[in-house]
C-alpha cells in the first residue's frame, strides 16, 4: 500500500500489495530511530499517490514545454509560495528530487567545475555531496575539508572546528563555503560561517537537509537571509515526502532554477511537489513548532538514558534530533555493524555510523546514529525515549543470548502498539 489507505487499489497486484503491507507493518511494529526518517501524514501520502504522477511538466509554472499543465502550475506555485512563507525566503525551487540533487544544483548555480569549495568531511559528520571522492561532487570540484575539534572528557569537544575552518578559508580561498552535516548533534549557527565567507570573498551555502524541520518549527536558528543559498530535504525533520528544495535570494534565483532544470533534471515530480506543498502547509501550523521542540527534548532524553547506560556520546550529548553514540566505552568489541544487526532483530531500527576519527571502516564503524523525528511523530515522549535507551542497552549487553533479544523484541512490540503512526481505525475511515 503506497499509502495506508490504498489497499483496495492494489488488490489486482497481490505480490506488490503484500510487500507494501509488510513494510507498513514493519514501520508500525518496530521503533524507528533513523535520524533522517519520519512518518508523513496521510495527506502527504495521498498527494504522493495522486494522478499528478502522470504529468510531464518540464519548465516552471507559466513556462512549461508541454500542454495541460494548468494544475501542475497551480500546485507548484502553491508549493513555492508555502516554502517561501514558511522559511521567509525570497525564492524557492521545489523541484529537486532529493537533497543530493539540491546540493549539486546549488554548486552548478554558484561555482564552476574545478573551483575550490570548503565543506565538512564525510567521516567528521559531513555528507557524500560535500566533496567525497566517490561522489560526482568530489570529482567535479576541488573540495577542501574541515572537521570537528578533538574529543574532550568534559564533552566540550567534537564541535565544528571554526579555527581550522577560518585558517583553511584564508589559505585556500574557496569560491564557496558549505555548512551542513548528516551526523552531528549540535546546533549549527550560520553566522560564523557568513563572517568567514565574507572575510575571504566566498559565497555561503547552508545544507539544512537534517535540521529543516527544526528550523521551520523555530527550534533551531534559520540560515535563510544569512546564507546565499539554503538546500534542504523535505522528508527528514520536515516530515514531508522524499525530496529536496532550494531557497535563495532573488540574486541567485535564475541561476538556481536553471541549474535544477534544465541543468540537472528533466520532468519534475509534480505529485511529490503536491505532497511538498502539503508538508510546508503542515509545518506552518503551531503544532509543528511543538513537534520540533519535542523532537529535540526527546533526543536529549534518549541521550541522557544512553549516557546512564555507559555509552559515550559524541560531543557529550545533543541539541538537535540525533544522538551519535561511540560504542567503544560500552564494549570495545562491539562494532556499529553488529550493533545495528542485533538491534534490527530486537525491533529497534537505526544505522551504524562513523564517529569522528573512527578507526573502523565506514562499513563497520564504531558508532550508531539515533534520531527522534519519527517516533516523536508517533507520539512518544521523553519517558518512552528513556525506555528505548534502556531497551537498546539491554539487548546490546545481552546480544549473545537469544532469550534477551526475544524479550526486548516483545517489549518493543508492546511499546509500538501504544504509539502507532498509522492506526488501523483511522485508515479505515480515511477518505482519499
Ligand atoms: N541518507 C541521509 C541520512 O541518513 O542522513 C543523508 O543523505
Amino acid at each position: 500500500m503506497n499509502s495506508p489507505d490504498a489497499d483496495d487499489a492494489l488488490a489486482g497486484d497481490p505480490e506488490v500489495a503484500a510487500i507494501l503491507a509488510s513494510e507498513l507493518e514493519r514501520q508500525r511494529s518496530t521503533v524507528q530511530l533513523i535520524a533522517s526518517e519520519n512518518f508523513t501524514s496521510r495527506a502527504v501520502l495521498a498527494a504522493t499517490a495522486s494522478v499528478l504522477t502522470n504529468k510531464y511538466s518540464e519548465g516552471y509554472p507559466g513556462r512549461r514545454y508541454y500542454g495541460g499543465n494548468v494544475f501542475a502550475d497551480e500546485v507548484e506555485s502553491l508549493a513555492r509560495e508555502r516554502a517561501r512563507t514558511l522559511f521567509g525566503a525570497a525564492h524557492a525551487n521545489v523541484q529537486p528530487h532529493a537533497g543530493a540533487s539540491a546540493n549539486l544544483a546549488a554548486y552548478l548555480a554558484l561555482v564552476e567545475p574545478g573551483d575550490t569549495i570548503l565543506a565538512m568531511r564525510l567521516d567528521q559528520g559531513g555528507h557524500l555531496t560535500h566533496g567525497s571522492p566517490v561522489s560526482i561532487t568530489g570529482k567535479s570540484y576541488r573540495f577542501v575539508s574541515y572537521g570537528v575539534t578533538p574529543a574532550a572528557d568534559d564533552g566540550s569537544g567534537e564541535r565544528i572546528d571554526f579555527d581550522q575552518l577560518r585558517d583553511l578559508a584564508r589559505t585556500e580561498r574557496p569560491r564557496l563555503l558549505v555548512a551542513g552535516t548528516t551526523a552531528y548533534s549540535r546546533v549549527i549557527d550560520p553566522r560564523p560561517f557568513r563572517e568567514i565567507a565574507d572575510e575571504v570573498g566566498a559565497l555561503f551555502m547552508f545544507d539544512a537537509a537534517h535540521p529543516a524541520g527544526l528550523i521551520a518549527g523555530g527550534a533551531h536558528p534559520s540560515p535563510v537571509g544569512i546564507a546565499d543559498v539554503v538546500t534542504l530535504t523535505t522528508h527528514k525533520t520536515l516530515r514531508g515526502p522524499r525530496g529536496g528544495a532550494i531557497l535563495c535570494g532573488e540574486e541567485h534565483a535564475r541561476a538556481v532554477d536553471a541549474a535544477v532544470f534544465p541543468g540537472l533534471q528533466g520532468g519534475p515530480l509534480e505529485h511529490v511537489i503536491a505532497a511538498k506543498a502539503v508538508a510546508f502547509g503542515e509545518a506552518a501550523r503551531p503544532e509543528f513548532a511543538r513537534y520540533a521542540a519535542q523532537v529535540v527534548g526527546n533526543a536529549a532524553a534518549l541521550a541522557a538514558s544512553l549516557a546512564d547506560e555507559g555509552f559515550r556520546l559524541v560531543s557529550g550529548g545533543t541539541e538537535n534530533h540525533q544522538v551519535l553514540v561511540d560504542l567503544r566505552a560500552f564494549d570495545p568489541e562491539l562494532t556499529g555493524k553488529e550493533a545495528q544487526e542485533v538491534l534490527d532483530r530486537a525491533g529497534i531500527t537505526c544505522n551504524r555510523n562513523q564517529i569522528p576519527d573512527d578507526p573502523r571502516s565506514p562499513f563497520v564503524t564504531s558508532g550508531l546514529r539515533l534520531g527522534t523525528p519519527a517516533e516523536t511523530t508517533a507520539g512518544m515522549g521523553e519517558d518512552e525515549m528513556r525506555a528505548v535507551g534502556a531497551l537498546l542497552a539491554r539487548v546490546l549487553r545481552g546480544r549473545s543470548d537469544e532469550r534477551v533479544v526475544a524479550q526486548v523484541r516483545s517489549e518493543v512490540t508492546e511499546l509500538c502498539a501504544r504509539f502507532d503512526p498509522y492506526p488501523a481505525s483511522e485508515r479505515a475511515s480515511a477518505v482519499r
